[in-house]
C-alpha cells in the first residue's frame, strides 16, 4: 500500500517462518561477540533502544558512519549478511523502486523493550549521492507492534500514526526519502505468540 509518494507499507510481508528465522539471526547478533548496546547521543542523552549496526557503524556522537564503534567499545562493525541485502533489495523492488534500486551496505538493527521509543528524525547521514538519488530505506519489523510516526519533510509537518506489526515492511525512498519519522511507543504483548519474543526488533537497511 502506497501511503505517500515514495512511501509504502507492506503488511505481514514476511511469513511467520521467515520471521522466526530472521528473529533467531537478530538475537544471535545482538548477543554475539559485537553485542547490541544503548547509544548515548550528542548532548548526552541515552537512546531508548538497544542498537547494533551491520556493514557500517552509525556513531551517535558524530552522526557519521565509521568502520569501528569509536563512540562505544572500538569493536569492528560486523558484516551485513548477503541474504539480508537480498531481502532488502527484494522489498525495495516490490515497492516499485526499480529506477532507484537499493544495494544496502548497512543495516541498523534496533531492539525496543516495553518502554522503547525513538524521537522523530530524518535519516540523512548517508552519502549525498544516496540521499539525492532517493535510494530507499527498507524497514522490517519483528515482534510487538510499534506506533510508527510518519511525518513530512519539515519537522512541523503533520504526522501520521501507523501501527507497524510483526512481519511488516515499510519503504521510503524517492520523494519520501527525507521524511521525518519515529516510534512513539511499543504495544506490549502484541508479538505473535509463536515467536516467543517480548519487545520488538526493527531492521532498517540503507545504502550509504
Ligand atoms: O523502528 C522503527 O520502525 C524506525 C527506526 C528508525 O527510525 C531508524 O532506525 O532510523
Amino acid at each position: 500500500m502506497e501511503i505517500a509518494p515514495g512511501a509504502f507499507h507492506f503488511k505481514r510481508h514476511l511469513s511467520l517462518d521467515a520471521q522466526r528465522t530472521l528473529l533467531a539471526e537478530c538475537r544471535a547478533l545482538v548477543e554475539g561477540p559485537v553485542p547490541g548496546y544503548v547509544p548515548v547521543v550528542r548532548g548526552g542523552g541515552r537512546m531508548h533502544v538497544r542498537m547494533l549496526c551491520l556493514g557500517r557503524h552509525w556513531n551517535g556522537k558524530t552522526y557519521a558512519y565509521e568502520p569501528a564503534r569509536s563512540d562505544f567499545d572500538g569493536l569492528p562493525v560486523p558484516p551485513l549478511p548477503e541474504h539480508w541485502k537480498a531481502l532488502a533489495r527484494d522489498v525495495a523492488r516490490a515497492a516499485g523502486m526499480t529506477g532507484i534500486p537499493l544495494e544496502a551496505d548497512l543495516c541498523i538493527l534496533n531492539y525496543y523493550g516495553a518502554d522503547g521509543r525513538m524521537g522523530t528524525h530524518q535519516d540523512k547521514d548517508e552519502s549525498e549521492a544516496s540521499l539525492s538519488a532517493g535510494v530507499p530505506v527498507v524497514s522490517i519489523s519483528l515482534g510487538d507492534t510499534a506506533q510508527f510516526l510518519f511525518g513530512g519533510l519539515r519537522r512541523r509537518d503533520p504526522v501520521e500514526k501507523l501501527p507497524l506489526e510483526s512481519g511488516d515492511a515499510f519503504v521510503f525512498g524517492g520523494p519520501a526519502r527525507l521524511r521525518f519519522h519515529g516510534v512513539s511507543r511499543i504495544v506490549p504483548g502484541t508479538a505473535p505468540p509463536e515467536l516467543g519474543l517480548t519487545g520488538r526488533f526493527n531492521l532498517t537497511f540503507r545504502q550509504y
